[in-house]
């Protein structure tokens, strides 16, 4: 059995209920450590409430499960990071920081931190944006992530630390509902489209963004993880591509399944985040460091979605929407 142990931030988000069930099923129950400040939905066997802006308790907690790796995945993300940007700075950049003295006091050399496509702005190149394009963002989230990226090479460098990164784009899964982002309508879209048929969907139909399945980051992650240390030659964030298409995009693609499913737009605030961000990014130094190819294209997330969703069943209906049947 592994001689690691990890320790989650966020384990309980979008992405840290997968990225924990896999690492579990990798090195076994005793080995990681989930940890939030809310508490878990399921009983899970090492859970520690754990806000990151305790660096105390940060260091308490490292030290009292001899903790040798750290998934830093606690976060504000995009659109509620608009409406609390001193919050969202705080916990994503001080909390951070947090984390990574907590991590130097106790010796713990190996971290994960997601970035994000929010680190790019308006004048980034839109299409296949270059892995290193000027970095310009306009929300307070971006900003955080550009910090984020920085303090990781910095730490990496001055503290020889083994800190990896990606640059997330926006995540598709059945498995957990999205926490706040502009990404988020790419969930959303296909539990409207199981449960009524049709769906609003906040942004316009034809603002493109990069956009990921969640089998694809969770493999991406561990391929990141996993690969000799020479092999990282990008210690600020890897640009990662999974696919890249438009709200009308997806609808199209879910009527082949839905025939009756019905799109219509009403844009909101986060439609200005969006048309800030990149349509699709040039990822060619993560395929070549640590070949990462993806395996979802558009066709085969909706079909694996719908697939999915449809197998959870009315239980899950119950428990995301509260309904009585
Ligand atoms: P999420 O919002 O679903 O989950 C974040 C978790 O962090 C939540 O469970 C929340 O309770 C916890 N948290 C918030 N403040 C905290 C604090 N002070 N201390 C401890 N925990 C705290 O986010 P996610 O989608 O799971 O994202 C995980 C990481 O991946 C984040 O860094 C995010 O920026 C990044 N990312 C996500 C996406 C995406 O599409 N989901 C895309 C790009 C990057
Ligand atoms: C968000 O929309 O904020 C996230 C992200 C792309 O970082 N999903």
């Amino acid at each position: 059995m592994s001689s690691e142990k990890i320790l989650i931030t966020g384990s309980n988000g979008q992405l840290g209920t997968v990225i924990a069930t896999r690492l579990i099923e990798k090195h076994g129950h005793d080995n990681v450590i989930l940890s939030d400040i809310k508490g878990p939905s399921e009983s899970v066997q090492k859970f520690e409430f754990l806000d990151i802006l305790n660096k105390n308790a940060l260091s308490e907690v490292f030290k009292k499960h001899n903790v040798t790796q750290v998934y830093h995945l606690a976060a504000i993300l995009s659109a509620t990071g608009e409406k609390i940007p001193m919050k969202c700075w705080e916990v994503n950049v001080t909390g951070y920081l947090n984390v990574l003295e907590a991590c130097r006091e106790t010796g713990v050399k190996k971290i994960f931190f997601p970035s994000s496509i929010a680190v790019f702005g308006s004048d980034a190149q839109k299409k296949n944006a270059p892995q290193n394009s000027a970095l310009n963002p306009s929300t307070v989230y971006g900003m955080s992530k550009v910090s984020g990226e920085h303090w990781s090479s910095y730490y990496s460098h001055r503290y020889d630390m083994d800190i990896r990164s990606l640059r997330y784009p926006g995540v598709i899964g059945y498995q957990s509902l999205p926490g706040g982002g502009t990404t988020d309508y790419a969930v959303e879209i296909f539990h409207e489209a199981i449960l009524h048929g049709k769906y609003t969907c906040f942004l316009s139909e034809h603002t493109g963004l990069p956009m990921i399945y969640m089998d694809d980051v969770v493999n991406a992650t561990m391929m990141l993880m996993e690969a000799p240390k020479e092999n990282i030659t990008i210690r600020t964030s890897y640009n990662l591509e999974g696919d890249s298409f438009t709200p009308a995009e997806i609808a199209t693609e879910i009527q082949k399944h839905i025939p009756a499913f019905e799109m219509s737009y009403a844009p909101d605030e986060r439609q200005q985040i969006a048309d800030s961000w990149i349509d699709s990014m040039d990822d060619t130094a993560a395929r070549k460091d640590w070949k990462w190819r993806p395996k979802f294209i558009l066709p085969d997330m909706v079909e694996d979605m719908l697939t999915n969703l449809r197998e959870l069943g009315l239980e899950s209906k119950k428990k995301i929407y509260n309904l009585e049947n």
